[in-house]
């Protein structure tokens, strides 16, 4: 994310009504939110804010020609989603207003998603349905689950094969909640450890999922898999699927597109809030931007209680999860410099696009973080820079699509992919 637009994200809940609707489409849609509604009381959960009359917030591509150019539609966005290398595309968001600029000032866009709040709206629905539901084990990865569903589902796991995972809470969050990561070893002593973490940015819920669906594959495979057998009996993993669990309380429930922490009422992007090269290009001293890196380095807890793991543990290797854009990235973030590890990451991040690719032809494009925009403070750089470990950014489906708000039918075959990625890096690095 490039330093916005003061990254305001209008957030709250929108009203999916447009004038435009047919009459029985009207009548359906009401049906739906009472139903909706009814589900979101039953199952306890507080009602989203009150959706906003105004016209739709739209998320676009756009190719500017110049870097001028650019720097005026940031200024306008409403929020910016993601950057990409291909002809320097931007994908922001805008209202009605922006869209009409956009055509006065002759900028050509590709409309990713007409209305975003519409989406959220209609995934929110969508999932207070599934919450009534009690998923079997199957089941369990066919929707996005909220924190309390995930990480009780971190005790399922350990007590399925307590023999293989333990829980453990490495520290907790600004509003209290905890950290809660899985051990997962086989047996003997283990030749690497690693560490995979998702959910530092809130809205990015597919990496959550992820996380959480690569420990349950590790720790349900055990028994029947060779090859997984091998990879635990020599590799010590630790998952932290919610590393920023407040912003993912309040993704759920009152803005989707929330990415930051919950400090004040501006939030912090933790993934601005590591000590390396903390401070430079692509963070924001303006607490309103999406890319604020708060008041000093590590002045967030999430980000304090990642670093206290991760120096007590000395990982070999790490894979941050976050989405989307099909992305591998590796050191630096920060800086045009090439890492002096350069050739040992990109050879790593290929033999991981590899296995991606294998499982269901997917294409995840490689490169160090900086190429794709600068950003200073990031944990992979802060990782790599402090032990040398090797460190990468897996941005997951999708390439571009609905960006944030992902099919759940994805979260399996995105899993998919997540697991390639880790058993490589572990089997080379091992
Ligand atoms: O900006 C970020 O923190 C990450 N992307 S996201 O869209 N998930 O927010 C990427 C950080 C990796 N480093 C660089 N792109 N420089
Ligand atoms: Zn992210």
């Amino acid at each position: 994310m490039h330093e916005p637009e003061d990254g305001r994200g209008r957030g709250g809940w929108r009203w999916l009504w447009t004038p435009s609707s047919p009459a029985l489409g009207r009548w359906l849609l009401v049906l739906g939110l009472l139903l909706g509604g009814l589900g979101l009381w039953a199952a306890g959960r507080p009602a989203p804010e009150e959706p906003a009359a105004e016209g739709p917030r739209s998320a676009v591509r756009i190719r500017p020609s110049s870097s001028d150019e650019r720097e005026r539609i940031l200024a306008r966005a409403l929020d910016l989603w993601s950057e990409r290398p291909d002809l320097a595309a931007l994908d922001v968001v805008l209202d009605a207003e922006g869209l009409a600029w956009l055509r006065e000032q002759g900028v050509g866009f590709e409309l990713l998603v007409a209305d975003v709040d519409a989406v959220a709206w209609a995934e929110r629905m969508r999932l207070a349905q599934a919450e009534l539901a009690r998923p079997t084990p199957e089941q369990w990865f066919s929707e996005y689950r909220d924190l309390e569903t995930i990480h009780a589902y971190l005790d399922t796991l350990a007590a399925t094969r307590p023999d293989l995972a333990r829980v453990e809470t490495i520290g907790r969050s600004l509003e209290g909640r905890p950290l809660r990561a899985l051990r997962i070893h086989g047996h003997g002593t283990p030749r690497l450890r690693m560490l995979v973490d998702g959910g530092l940015h809130a809205r990015e819920w597919i990496s959550m999922m992820v996380g959480t669906c690569v420990a349950d594959r590790l720790v349900r495979g055990y028994a029947r898999d060779e090859r997984l057998r091998r990879f635990l009996d020599e590799v010590e993993l630790v998952v932290l699927p919610v590393s920023n669990p407040d912003g993912f309380v309040h993704s759920w429930e009152r803005d989707r597109y929330w990415r930051k922490n919950r400090r004040g009422d501006h939030g912090v992007d933790l993934n601005r809030n590591f000590g390396v090269a903390w401070g430079g290009d692509g963070s924001s001293d303006n607490p309103r931007s999406q890319v604020y890196r708060g008041e000093a380095p590590f002045s967030e807890p999430e980000a304090a209680a990642i670093r206290d793991l991760v120096v007590a543990e000395g990982f070999g290797a790490h894979i941050d999860l976050h989405s989307y854009g099909q992305l591998l990235l590796h050191p630096w973030s920060y800086t045009r410099k090439r890492s002096s590890d350069h050739a040992r990451l990109s050879t790593l991040a290929t033999g991981m696009a590899a296995a991606i690719k294998a499982q269901h032809g997917e294409r995840y494009r490689l490169m160090p973080g900086e190429s794709l925009y600068p950003a200073a403070g990031t944990l992979m750089d802060w990782i790599y820079g402090e032990q040398r470990t090797m460190s990468f950014v897996i941005e997951l489906r999708p390439r571009g699509g609905t960006g944030f708000v992902l099919p759940p039918e994805q979260i399996v075959p995105t899993c998919d992919e997540g697991l390639a990625a880790v058993l490589s890096l572990g089997e080379a690095l091992r």
